[in-house]
């Protein structure tokens, strides 16, 4: 296998995302990759209008994306990433689900998810969570744009920490020009943080977790399947927060 980081590397890499629960990775993508995902979220924009939910004024997604294009592959197959999420997740490293994320300029800065932990909402069930997902930036996040905001331990040191106990401007932001990738681990508290004067961010989304564990989508099992999707997500997050709450 292709070797693009040495093992003292990744090394470092591995004990940064195990202490932090995250790891930010620039130049994840070249800006000829940039470029032709840039077109590829447009086309699939045009191309498949029905796969794509608005969450809120800000947050739209599409989740169903792979199965009406090979675009996104290369990054789901990136050597570059996989050798990192193989150092962090082992031999058994599986892929789990893609998304993309695009969030809009709004006035309305009130996130809609909030702080959360992925995959399994609820509260008693965080230790279960055990996957790790990837965000690569398609457009440049600056300090003034949307960004992904974490609180650093929250998947370990800090695993006792209550999302309805974090501080709504808690957290790190994590910055980086188009190309970075983002790795966290799902259980990690993390977040959107909204900017008032933020341009479009673009983002893809994967999970990757051990083959061996439990699958990322699992948290919704008992839903109604003949639900539409975005009805599906703000169940998903509707008992959360209810669990959280207590
Ligand atoms: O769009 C973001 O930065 C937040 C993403 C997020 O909350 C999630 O992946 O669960």
């Amino acid at each position: 296998m292709a070797r693009f980081f040495s093992d003292t590397q990744l090394d470092d890499m591995v004990r940064h995302f195990d202490l932090q629960g995250y790891l930010r990775v620039e130049n994840a993508l070249t800006a000829d990759q940039i470029r032709c995902l840039d077109q590829a979220v447009d086309r699939h924009r045009k191309e498949c209008p029905d796969d794509w939910m608005a969450l809120s004024d800000s947050f739209c997604e599409a989740i169903d994306v792979l199965p009406h294009t090979a675009a996104f592959d290369e990054v789901i197959e990136s050597p570059l990433l996989l050798e990192i999420l193989q150092a962090i997740l082992g031999e058994n490293l599986t892929f789990e689900e893609f998304a993309i994320l695009l969030r809009n300029p709004t006035a309305n800065l009130n996130e809609i998810k909030g702080w959360h932990r992925d995959i399994v909402r609820d509260y008693e069930r965080r230790k279960e969570i055990y996957a790790v997902s990837v965000l690569w930036y398609l457009t440049d996040v600056s300090p003034t744009d949307h960004c992904f905001c974490i609180v650093p331990e929250s998947h370990n040191r800090l695993v006792d920490l209550n999302p309805c106990d974090v501080a709504a401007d808690a957290g790190v932001d994590l910055i980086g020009p188009a190309g970075t990738a983002v790795l966290f681990h799902a259980r990690a508290i993390h977040n959107a943080r909204l900017k008032q004067t933020s341009t479009q961010r673009r983002t893809l989304q994967a999970y990757f977790s051990n083959r061996l564990d439990q699958r990322t989508n699992e948290c919704a099992a008992d839903i109604d399947p003949g639900l539409p999707m975005t009805e599906v997500i703000k169940e998903v997050q509707r008992r959360g927060k209810l669990k959280m709450k207590g």
